[in-house]
């Protein structure tokens, strides 16, 4: 199947965070980072600083050498990491397959998103729209078919900027690429491809597989993909899940349990196809089923069971919709789980704690 990934990065993320909170720092070189008399470093400086080349990871006095006016401010982790969150609760909106790669940096597969009809380049503009409204800062964003094309694809319109590679264009947009571009392509590597007049990935398209695994190793067979725009590695999701269920608003209004329960098949279906492409780490404690009402508001009743069938949500269904007499928009029925490889993580983790600690 064709692959949609977005990877989006924040731009200059600390510092943003800080011209946020004080808009007087706003046009004016800023960096966050450690105190230059006590031999502190840059984390990250604004586009302001960068243009009189201060870096992140660089001495705090050689910045100051640099930039006379650069102003630095030490850095606010608890800040950043609530600001990470909250943009990572965005991309869970979209879909479960997130990969944070750092706090302001993730790839999240779109592959399967329903949203603005399947086209990832409208889902990666709704993000960063989002974003900007919700966290007051800028992301960036690159669509392609695989990670290493995204990746490279957020950097070339930062900052907030995306840019989009479609299947399409991948042939032309690596024939044209710096090898150095290649994420484990150092100094050393792109010196030593250098010499064998290798520049551009369509220079190294010409060496064929064995040759590269000669003079590179096991990277070589890295290069010879990468060059072609080929690279399989899936997102992680470090996101688990503790329910899944499926909804539907319906264009008219529901009345009665007759008319919901002529619902329940289809969404029953629906539930049991993404049941089936669940991970097996996951167990089934609950079924529930919820209603919402044409004024909004929403109730919600579950059962213990390992295995809902029909006629579980068919009973559930029935109790619910019986609550109230009032028009209903939506049904949803779903199952609550149990993630057993964090519950396991948490057994593990309770009896190192009650563990008696050896006598120093
Ligand atoms: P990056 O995404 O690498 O940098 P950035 O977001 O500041 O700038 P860009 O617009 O180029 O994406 O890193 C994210 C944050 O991580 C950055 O704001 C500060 C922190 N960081 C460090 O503390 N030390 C470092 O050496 C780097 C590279 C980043
Ligand atoms: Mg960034």
């Amino acid at each position: 199947m064709q692959r949609k990934i977005i990877h989006c990065d924040a731009d200059c993320f600390f510092a943003a965070i800080e011209m946020r909170d004080d808009p007087s720092l706003r046009g004016r070189p800023v960096a966050v980072g450690g105190d230059a008399s006590r031999r502190g470093v840059i984390s990250t400086c604004n586009y302001e600083a960068r243009e009189y080349g201060v870096r992140s990871a660089m001495a705090s006095a050689h910045a100051m050498r640099l930039c006379r006016d650069l102003l630095i401010i030490p850095p606010n982790m608890e800040k950043y990491r609530r600001a990470s969150k909250a943009m990572r609760d965005i991309f869970f909106d979209y879909t479960d397959l997130v990969e944070p790669l750092s706090l302001d940096e993730a790839f999240l597969d779109v592959s399967t998103c329903e949203r603005h009809a399947g086209s990832a380049t409208l889902i990666a503009r709704d993000i960063r729209t989002r974003i900007a409204d919700k966290l007051g800062i800028t992301v960036s964003a690159g669509v392609a078919p695989n990670k290493f094309l995204a990746k490279i694809a957020s950097d070339i319109n930062k900052p907030n900027g995306l840019y989009v590679i479609t299947p399409g264009d991948v042939e032309r947009f690596v024939s044209q690429l710096p090898v150095k571009k290649i994420h484990g392509v150092g100094k050393v590597t792109a010196e030593k491809l250098r010499q064998f007049g290798i520049e551009t990935c369509a220079d190294l398209q010409r060496y064929d597989l064995l040759r590269l695994a000669e003079l590179f190793g096991t990277f070589g067979k890295h290069l010879f993909e990468l060059a072609r725009g080929i690279d399989d590695r899936p997102v992680i999701s470090s996101h688990r899940r503790k329910s899944l269920s499926v909804e539907n608003t319906y264009s008219q209004d529901l009345d009665g349990v007759e008319e919901c329960l002529a619902r329940l098949p289809e969404l029953f279906h629906t539930l049991r196809s993404r049941l089936n492409r669940l991970d097996e780490v996951y167990l089934i404690n609950k079924a529930f089923v919820k209603v919402k009402y044409s004024d909004f508001t929403s109730t919600t009743l579950e059962k213990m069971g390992t295995t809902p069938d029909l006629t579980t949500y068919r009973a559930l269904m029935e109790e619910v919709v019986q609550r109230q007499q009032k028009p209903i928009r939506l049904l949803g029925i779903g199952v609550r789980l149990i993630d057993t490889d964090t519950e396991q993580k948490s057994i593990q983790l309770d009896l190192f704690k009650n563990y008696p600690r050896k006598p120093n």
